[in-house]
């Protein structure tokens, strides 16, 4: 019995190691990392330098399409003619009135066939020129921002954990009534609504569910097996970000100068390539969006290619693991997707904890971007090194580091706020 025990404790505790061996080991410490040069985001691909604003449209193209082949895939899908909007819920009074809530059904095709359930909180009192509109993805549902049954209860394939599971709020990868509400720590609704904003939100697993089939489902439906250099999930998912963009287009109660885009984390660097690619958002938003988002992929911290495109095969296009231990050889850098969206503002929030995604890379990305909106007259992060944190710094480009971990908090709502508030006005 006694070896018995022996050989048991022995099996017990060596398994989990031998299977760690070859766990990925993320770098945390600075002086580990190999010394790197970022590309310059003002010289051509033939190395010729950027000097006016002619010449940036056209190094914008020739990044566009590095970004397009190496990191994200092409958007293979416009606005399909088929599209059309079904107003599925037309507005209620909500927050005890003073606000609205909606639901809109965007189908892409005139069958049953690939569609999001879009949720439009709206202020009551709609001012003059329309109101700033946040359009944001979420992970679990709309269901999941706001206890409220007005909302309906998504019906799309769902992740599944074993918190989730203790909690009750996802069953067989279906959400449960005990959902309703679940994620509202990071959706202050009210908060949103009294600072003058409206909410335009979706479940982003209506357009891909998050697992890799091979790209069976969701979206690809339509659009079929992707090659390597066509787009992977975050592409889809940021395709989606510009099709509600076109809903909001035909609503004369948004501000059409104000509307930005927002997402955490893996959403985080959706929201970036949606505002690379689609200049109808005047403000990109990327709240704790890490590697393949705001953070500089040669710095290697925490979270590295070769992680990302192990764990979430899917999310990138294919030829973005040519890279996976290479960074060096990327013919971009993360500061480069935030130039693609100059000079329009961009917001890159990070939190102290949150060190997987590496935060300081997350602001020199913020600040490597410089150059390029001082080209354009318009300002950086205006500082040179990452500041303190809850001292939000910039202007046109806006970066805060706030204490917490990996997470979206009052906090950031509130800086996110005052931003679409100074989004200019177009003349
Ligand atoms: C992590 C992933 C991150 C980030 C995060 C999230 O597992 O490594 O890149 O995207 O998920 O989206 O919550």
């Amino acid at each position: 019995m006694k070896n018995f025990c022996r050989v048991f404790l022995f099996v017990a505790l060596a398994f989990p190691l031998l299977l760690n061996a070859e766990e990925y080991v993320a770098i945390y410490d600075e002086a580990k990392i190999p010394a790197y040069e970022l590309p310059d985001p003002l010289v051509f691909e033939n190395g010729e330098r950027v000097v006016s604003a002619a010449d940036w449209a056209k190094r914008r193209a020739e990044l566009m399409e590095l970004f397009e082949t190496h990191v994200y895939g092409k958007t293979v899908l416009g606005r399909p003619d088929e599209m059309r909007f079904e107003t599925t819920k037309e507005p209620v009074p909500f927050l005890d009135g003073k606000a609205t809530l909606s639901e809109i059904r965007i189908h892409f095709t005139d069958g049953e066939g690939p569609f999001l359930d879009l949720l439009l909180i709206k202020p009551k009192e709609i001012p003059e020129g329309g109101v700033p509109t946040f359009v944001a993805l979420n992970f679990r549902g709309n269901h999941s921002i706001h206890p409220s049954t007005e909302i309906s209860l998504s019906k799309s394939w769902v992740t599944e954990n074993s918190k989730d599971r203790k909690l009750g709020v996802v069953l067989e990868n279906r959400a449960t009534e005990k959902a309703r509400g679940f994620r509202g720590s990071r959706w202050p609704v009210e908060k949103i609504i009294d600072g003058g904003a409206a909410l335009a939100t979706f479940y982003y697993g209506d357009i891909d569910p998050d697992f890799h089939d091979e790209f069976q489902n969701g979206i690809h439906q339509l659009t079929g097996v992707p090659s390597a250099d066509e787009w992977g999930s975050i592409g889809t998912w940021a395709w989606a970000a510009s099709r509600v963009r076109d809903f909001l287009e035909e609503d004369a109660d948004i501000d059409q100068n104000r509307v930005a885009v927002f997402g955490h984390s893996r959403l985080g660097k959706t929201a970036l390539w949606a505002g690379a690619q689609d200049e109808r958002f005047s403000l990109v938003i990327s709240n704790n969006s890490g590697c393949g988002g705001a953070a500089l992929s040669r710095r290697r911290i925490g979270e590295r290619v070769s992680r990302i495109n192990t764990s979430f095969p899917h999310w990138f296009c294919r030829n973005f693991r040519e890279y996976n231990e290479e960074e060096a050889e990327l013919p971009v850098d993360q500061h480069m997707l935030i130039t693609l969206i100059a000079p329009r503002m961009v917001y890159v929030a990070s939190a102290v904890g949150d060190t997987w995604a590496d935060p300081k890379g997350e602001f020199l990305s913020a600040k490597h971007a410089g150059p390029v909106y001082e080209l354009l007259g318009k300002s950086g992060v205006g500082v040179e090194s990452q500041p303190d944190v809850h001292e939000p710094v910039g202007g046109t480009v806006r970066y805060h580091v706030r204490a917490g971990e990996h997470d979206v908090t009052d906090y950031d709502w509130e800086q996110y706020l005052k931003a679409i508030h100074d989004i200019p006005v177009k003349k």
